[in-house]
């Protein structure tokens, strides 16, 4: 659990610096509260080292150009007034204190910068949305799950910029120690969110079988005990219902699909979609155990389904449907 928060923060520092280097005007408003903390950080630095300054200002130059560049991430990439003053208030206090450095004052007075600094972090709150760029992280690096989220929000009028995992490369994923479809996509859309500073949504599925009691659940994925290989899971599960008969051999797919706010706001939905299986895998669609699920109502298998036909059924479509709401509520 440590390792995995240290992973954690270690990633956040990694999305930071992804961030503040790439510095599009959206990128830098969006973690506008990290680049304040960021800032927060540096001034507590120059306060030590004007304390510990006797008559060596190094350390206390090096935490003006540390502000400095902060700020140069900030500064233009803004169109936000409070922001821009707050910015410009903190500029000039650095300027000022690095020429009575340079003017041989050891212990200047850094008022002005903690002032500003103050200014920064007052206007750069997590529910300041005036700051807040909607982006959205999808915690999959999965393109056709990121196509099929896009098309549903904005079908439902919702302007969100969508972006996949892989727009924040050095992430860890994260292990997915839940025992519910619904715990690990939070597990999931919580760790992305506070890594990015984003609001997260995440989502976990499988395949329920009634005779399993619901196995292989949040297993389906590695099921054979190699993950993601789609064809020895679904080989073994034939295998193990080789006896079980038509009438019994009910089973759904099932989804769970978490909102996440940076601040640990949290909604979680499902979707499920309801067949049988078959004896053997038909159709070349889709992945997964979609060979063999036949959806109710329905005389092919999912993997004989056009993607947009599954979509319209399939458990992922149902939850993401159903988090239209909770995206407005939380975010629109
Ligand atoms: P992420 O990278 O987004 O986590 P994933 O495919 O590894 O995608 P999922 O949680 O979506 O993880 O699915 C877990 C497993 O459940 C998946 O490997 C399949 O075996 C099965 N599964 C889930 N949805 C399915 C679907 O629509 N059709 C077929 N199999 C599905």
């Amino acid at each position: 659990m440590k390792h995995r928060r240290l992973a954690l923060a270690v990633a956040t520092a990694a999305a930071l610096t992804t961030v503040l280097s790439g510095c599009g005007a959206l990128d830098t408003a969006m973690d506008c509260v990290k680049t304040a903390d960021a800032i927060a950080t540096s001034v507590q630095n120059l306060q030590q080292a004007v304390s510990n300054a006797s008559n060596d200002v190094t350390q206390i130059e090096e935490s003006l150009n540390q502000i400095s560049t902060e700020l140069g991430n900030l500064k233009n990439t803004t169109d936000n007034a409070d922001l821009s003053k707050a910015v410009d208030d903190l500029t000039k206090g650095v300027d000022s204190v690095r020429t009575a450095v340079k003017n041989g004052d050891a212990t200047p007075d850094i008022t002005p910068i903690t002032d500003a600094a103050g200014e920064v972090a007052k206007v750069c709150t997590p529910d300041n949305r005036a700051m807040t760029h909607q982006r959205l992280i999808l915690a999959t690096r999965n393109a056709g799950k990121i196509t099929e989220l896009h098309a549903i929000l904005a079908d439902a009028g919702l302007d969100l910029e969508l972006v996949g995992a892989d727009a924040y490369p050095d992430i860890p994923d994260v292990k997915e120690t839940g025992v519910t479809f619904a715990e690990n996509a939070l597990l999931k859309a919580h760790a992305l969110a506070r890594a990015t500073g984003l609001p997260a949504v995440a989502d976990d599925s499988g395949l329920c079988v009634d005779v399993l009691n619901g196995a292989p659940g949040i297993f389906s994925a590695r099921w054979s005990g190699t993950h993601g290989d789609d064809k020895a899971n679904l080989n073994l599960l034939l295998a193990q219902l080789s006896d079980i008969a038509d009438p019994h051999r009910a089973a759904h797919f099932a989804c769970a699909a978490a909102l996440a706010l940076p601040d640990g706001t949290e909604r979680v939905v499902e979707g499920r979609l309801p067949g049988t299986l078959r004896h053997a895998p038909v159709g070349t669609n889709g992945f997964g155990y979609d060979p063999i699920l036949q959806p109710a109502g329905h005389d092919v298998t999912c993997a004989e389904l056009t993607p947009a036909e599954k979509n319209a059924i399939s458990h992922r479509g149902k939850a993401f449907r159903a988090l239209v709401p909770v995206v407005k509520e939380l975010l629109g």
